[in-house]
């Protein structure tokens, strides 16, 4: 294999080659078929919201039009697109809220085969943050109570949402006076459709106002409940060690690979794996024992709470079917590529959808439903055992890579970390910033894309970011890209943090990059924020913190729900592409500058890891600077 003829980990770049000469298809391969792919959709100037049309503004000839055919310019046009890709990306993480509330309230009626109430604590928390009085009521009563409301509030009409006053004053004066406070999560949603459709709103930056309270319903609704919810019902992260990459499937065992989001199936996968009669039957079929790994997101929800091992990220989906040593692929929803049934036909591997919302052609569909869980967890993995003598050994590439990391960081823990037995506190850290050992702290999330360095691009990011004592919180397939890299582990501070930073994870015993879990949990983002202005000495509002926010290979329309609602807290946060918006230069001005009036965030594009880096750390500076923090201790 020539050197650097792919990009990302080694162990990616090991399978493309495999690919390549089994001259299987790839996303890699297909995104290049798309260069150069089209200039008027890379510039968010196409519009196909109604008949009248399909319309382009052409901003390349003097004479093409500049409006469509109803009059819409460019800047509506773009607006609008942009309002439905944040509306899209906030839908599936609504949704995946709303399907874990379901389970959640089906558990605590007794409905749910193999589910339970895990940590009553929480749910006592969070029962009292939607008004539920808990005195003298049973955990099912609560949890019967708080599964009701969470379900009412998806469709609340008027009003704010329970768990955005978990935001500091400030954000909350700030947004009611912009009118930006979400009343109901579907409803922004719905009128976000309407307000998009021909001759409604045309006002760009009355589409963008609108666009912030849907990004906030998501990050402090939807996304914050599928987090609180999946601790409550799947148990609160704690660290642990767990694996990452292709190499932890093993040759003698049955792999199975779980793949999506929503941690009901992979959890319950997970669980059933483990079950002695289950583990007896593959001894039977002449395996070893069981692998269950996990891709993307719901990866991430069980390697957070039970140390479920990670096979990789969004791009190596099909990379691990080309193993030739998956069984089967298990799949949910989100980020799952229609391409995979196409890859399996050159393999044994069995692709088995699950989904009622998410059907894939090609694909053996089991509808997974919590009322037999355990049993249609049984059922399935029974499958993938049987189909383990079908694996052709000739067939099977299964590369040696795989990397420690140290999973489990929450915003609860955070207290447990710093404080010890004694003391409940964010102290040590705000203290570590304000006394110039950390800089600040930084974001490195989202998906990794083919378009981009596979994977690389993050990993440059976070080290630079290491070295600049910026302690970084991960989550989503970002976090997969650097644990393969071994940066979230305890020894990376000593490798590549600052001399502040990692006199902080020494005194601790934390790695330099925190592993917070799946794209919804950058709501821990959000929470973790809260308590440092609680704590105190670094200002009143989420805006005054020196922090900032980055997914350098974002591709998924969830990415640009998730960064608007960091933008709409008042943070900065920087794409290594931009969304379809640069056909507008009112809407570009808008987004990099005007709307940090508005909420004190702003976005910015850059492709390069190490410029981004430096934008990054400039803004860190200057938020230092507005607080009159002293200088950095070892600068
Ligand atoms: Fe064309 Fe306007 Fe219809 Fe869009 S809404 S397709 S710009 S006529
Ligand atoms: S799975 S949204 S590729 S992070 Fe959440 Fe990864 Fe992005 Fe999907």
């Amino acid at each position: 294999m020539a050197e650097n003829k792919f990009y990302g980990d080694s162990a990616t770049q090991e399978m493309r080659q495999v690919a390549e000469d089994l001259n299987i298809q790839t996303i890699w391969d297909r995104e290049l078929m798309q260069e150069p792919h089209c200039g008027f959709g890379t510039l968010g100037i196409c519009c196909k919201n109604c008949n009248l049309g399909p319309c382009r503004i052409d901003p390349f000839n003097p004479d093409g039009p500049k409006v469509g055919v109803c009059g819409a310019d460019a800047d509506v046009i773009s607006a609008r697109n942009l309002l439905r890709h944040i509306t899209a990306g906030a839908g599936c993480h609504n949704d995946h809220g709303r399907e874990i509330t379901k389970t959640f309230l089906m558990t605590a009626k007794g409905e749910a085969q193999g589910y339970k109430i895990q940590d009553e604590q929480k749910l006592k928390v969070v029962a009292q943050e939607y008004g539920i009085t808990i005195e003298g009521k049973s955990v099912q009563d609560i949890a019967i109570e708080l599964g009701k409301k969470i379900f009412a509030e998806y469709g609340q009409q008027e009003g704010e949402l329970a768990l955005i006053q978990r935001a500091p004053k400030k954000q909350k004066e700030l947004w009611r006076k912009l009118g930006v406070m979400p009343r109901g999560i579907d409803r922004e949603i719905v009128e976000a459709l309407a307000r998009t459709n021909m001759g409604v709103d045309n006002d760009y930056r009355s589409l963008m106002r609108h666009g912030i309270k849907v990004a906030l319903g998501d990050g402090w609704g939807g996304s914050m409940i599928a987090t609180e919810l999946s601790d409550i019902l799947f148990r609160s992260p704690r660290p642990l060690s767990g694996q990452s990459n292709l190499g932890v499937f093993k040759e003698d065992e049955v792999n199975i690979g779980v793949h999506g989001h929503v941690p009901v199936l992979s959890d319950m996968i997970a669980q059933v794996a483990s079950d002695p009669e289950v583990l007896a039957y593959a001894k039977t079929k002449g395996a070893h024992g069981i692998v269950v790994a996990g891709i993307c997101c719901t990866a991430l929800e069980s390697l957070m709470r039970r140390g479920m091992p990670v096979a990789g990220n969004f791009l190596q989906q099909e990379l691990a079917i080309i193993t030739g040593a998956l069984e089967m692929l298990i799949v949910d929803l989100q980020c799952v590529l229609p391409s995979l049934p196409t890859i399996a036909s050159n393999f044994h591997t069995k692709v088995i959808s699950t989904n009622p919302r998410a059907h894939f052609p090609g694909t053996e569909y089991i509808e997974f439903k919590e009322e037999k869980g355990y049993d249609i967890a049984k059922e399935i993995i029974k499958k993938a055992i049987d189909n383990f003598q079908n694996r052709n050994k000739a067939k099977v590439h299964i590369p040696k890579q795989s990397a420690p990391l140290v999973p489990g960081f929450t915003t609860e823990y955070v207290f447990d970390m710093l404080g010890g037995k004694t003391r409940f506190t964010y102290r040590p850290l705000n203290d570590g910033i304000i006394m110039g050992r950390i800089r600040g702290i930084a974001g490195v999330v989202g998906c990794d894309n083919p378009k981009m360095q596979s994977g690389e691009s993050h990993v440059k990011l976070v080290k630079e970011l290491l070295k600049n004592d910026v302690l970084v919180v991960q989550t989503g397939c970002a976090a997969t890209a650097c644990a393969k890299e071994e940066l979230l582990t305890p020894e990376a501070a000593f490798k590549y943090a600052g001399k502040g930073l990692q006199e902080i994870c020494e005194a601790v015993g934390c790695p330099p990059v925190l592993h917070l879990g799946p794209c919804v949990d950058n709501s821990r983002i959000l929470t973790a924020c809260c308590e440092i202005v609680k704590e105190g000495g670094l200002g009143v509002g989420l805006d005054e913190l020196p922090i900032a926010g980055a997914a350098p290979e974002w591709m998924s329309e969830k990415a640009i729900a998730i960064g608007w609602y960091f933008v709409a807290s008042g943070a900065l946060v920087v794409f290594g592409t931009p969304y379809p918006l640069y056909g507008s230069k009112n809407l570009t001005h808008f987004v990099t500058k005007e709307v940090e009036e508005w909420t004190g965030g702003r976005w910015a594009f850059e492709p390069d890891p190490m410029k981004m880096a430096k934008i990054m750390i400039d803004h860190i500076n200057a938020k230092r600077k507005a607080l009159n923090l002293r200088p950095m201790m070892y600068q």
